[in-house]
């Protein structure tokens, strides 16, 4: 339940961090539905506080004050417009939700839609929330203890109470004002630190979307096995992300004769149909949320490994992140103009992305591996290669993926797939590769930057 993001079996997401509405939409029309993306993971869509020490940071969208669809990144007008227009272009939108608390205690003022709050007082009279909404006040510092995970204060973030029936009622309206709208799913913040009963009942509250099905759930629970909280509690209710796999790829890519035990389910790791899987994450990639030891856009030629391995793997739903250039401040918010909105992000004439935006996804070994990722879904891999920290390996007989790290690969492998002529994806087709009647291949990749071959049955020609 909960798993069908409906997109017409398109395999991969890409999180447009604290991009606006207006560029979001843009993006999906003139890119993402060229690709083939599923969609778009969205920045929370709702109100929230605005923080000035330091100067509007990224995490001030983690600190809601209504549930109002104006934010840092537009109107609800924005909203709706952009959702639509993605939808029309089989690109759909899931929006990161944060309904585990509201603004952290001693934030005030007023918030991106103008309401205002008191958190001290637990007085959020745009939703409206008042104290009997919250859990009692304790100090998170044990996740060794349950209890405390799920009933105390996040960073002193004022702890919803989901147990209670109007909390739960005021959740579920916000969600689904969404699904009303367009969008086909949520990413959970902090589900952790809910208890999965609350969130089901909360689930159970919501609409089918319009078209039809229950929207796509995937819930952040960061487990790195040492914790009582296993994602595995959180797998009737979706997928669930799965942290380990940042740190097995990192190792992998590293040491491609490792990359065959990236997955490990020895280690506790989410099942491939509940695993929510990605390279880095707005948080890990600037060490929040645990952070640290795992691959980001700063390592251009080891994140294209990293993404194309992901996206060629067999295991999990997968996300690609789209970042802002932050520099060692981990704080700082998206690329902003003078009043501190956020900047436009332009196109290049080379199609990559001005005003400090990354635009990860746009690289081509990423772009192109969407492609690939969705070809070859459902098939098991074969024809294992790894050795000499080269990998290749074939996706049923729908694809073949070859990568080299630090060195020459010269080989001729089986590739499963019928004879013929091939276009190499990452090449945009510049290169061919030609299978003959016995399935063979000759593989040839230089240590450059993308070194990456992948092709597919039915791709472009
Ligand atoms: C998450 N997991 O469940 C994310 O991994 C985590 O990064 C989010 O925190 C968290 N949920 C809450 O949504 C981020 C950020 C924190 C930030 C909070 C709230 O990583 O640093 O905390 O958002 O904006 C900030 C200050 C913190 C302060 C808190 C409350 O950094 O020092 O705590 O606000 O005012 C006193
Ligand atoms: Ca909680």
């Amino acid at each position: 339940a909960y798993t069908d993001p409906h997109c017409d079996g398109k395999q991969v997401i890409v999180h447009l961090f604290e991009w606006k509405w207006p560029d979001v939409a843009l993006e999906c029309e003139r890119f993402l539905s060229k690709k083939g993306f599923c969609g778009v993971q969205v920045s929370p869509a709702n109100e929230h506080v605005m923080v000035n020490s330091p100067p509007r940071p990224w995490w001030e969208r983690y600190q809601p004050v209504s549930y109002k669809l104006h934010s840092r990144s537009g109107t609800e007008a924005e909203f709706t417009d952009m959702v639509q227009r993605c939808k029309a272009v089989g690109v759909r939108i899931f929006v990161d939700v944060v309904i585990n608390h509201m603004a952290g205690l001693g934030r005030t003022g007023t918030g991106t839609a103008g309401s205002s709050f008191d958190s001290s007082n637990y007085n959020f009279p745009g939703v409206p929330f008042v104290r009997e909404h919250f859990n009692p006040y304790c100090k998170l510092n044990n996740y060794g203890d349950p209890n405390q995970v799920r009933n105390c204060y996040l960073v002193d973030l004022t702890d919803l109470d989901q147990g209670n029936e109007y909390v739960r009622n005021k959740i579920a309206a916000f969600l689904n004002q969404m699904i009303d709208i367009g969008v086909a799913g949520f990413r959970v913040d902090a589900a952790k630190h809910m208890w999965p009963k609350d969130i089901d009942a909360i689930q159970q509250k919501l609409k089918d979307l319009p078209e039809g099905g229950r929207p796509f759930f995937y819930h952040e629970v960061i487990d790195q096995s040492n914790e009582p909280i296993k994602t595995s509690q959180y797998t009737s209710l979706g997928y669930v992300t799965e942290f380990r796999y940042c740190l097995k790829i990192r190792e992998g890519i590293q040491d491609f004769g490792r990359l065959g035990q990236a997955v490990d389910y020895g280690w506790g790791m989410t099942d491939s149909e509940h695993a929510f899987v990605f390279v880095d994450n707005h948080d890990n990639q600037r060490g929040h949320g645990g952070g640290g030891n795992i691959i980001t856009h700063e390592k251009p030629k080891e994140y294209k490994m990293a993404v194309a391995f992901l996206l060629a793997n067999d295991y999990g739903f997968t996300r690609v992140m789209s970042s802002y250039y932050f520099g060692d401040n981990s704080d700082l918010g998206p690329p902003h103009n003078d009043d501190y909105s956020a900047k436009d992000v332009p196109i290049n004439a080379d199609g990559t992305c001005g005003n400090g935006w990354v635009c990860e996804h746009r690289w081509r070994p990423i772009a192109n591996m969407v492609a690939f990722k969705n070809a070859v879904a459902g098939t098991q891999k074969g024809n294992y290669y790894n050795m000499n920290n080269q990998i290749a390996f074939s996706r049923g007989n729908k694809g073949f993926f070859a990568m080299a790290r630090d060195s020459h690969m010269d080989a001729t492998l089986q590739t499963g797939l019928p004879a013929g002529e091939y276009c190499e994806l990452i090449s945009d087709c510049a290169r061919k590769i030609a299978v003959d009647g016995s399935g063979n291949a000759h593989i040839v990749i230089n240590n450059n930057e993308e070194p990456i071959i992948a092709f597919i049955v039915g791709g472009p020609s």
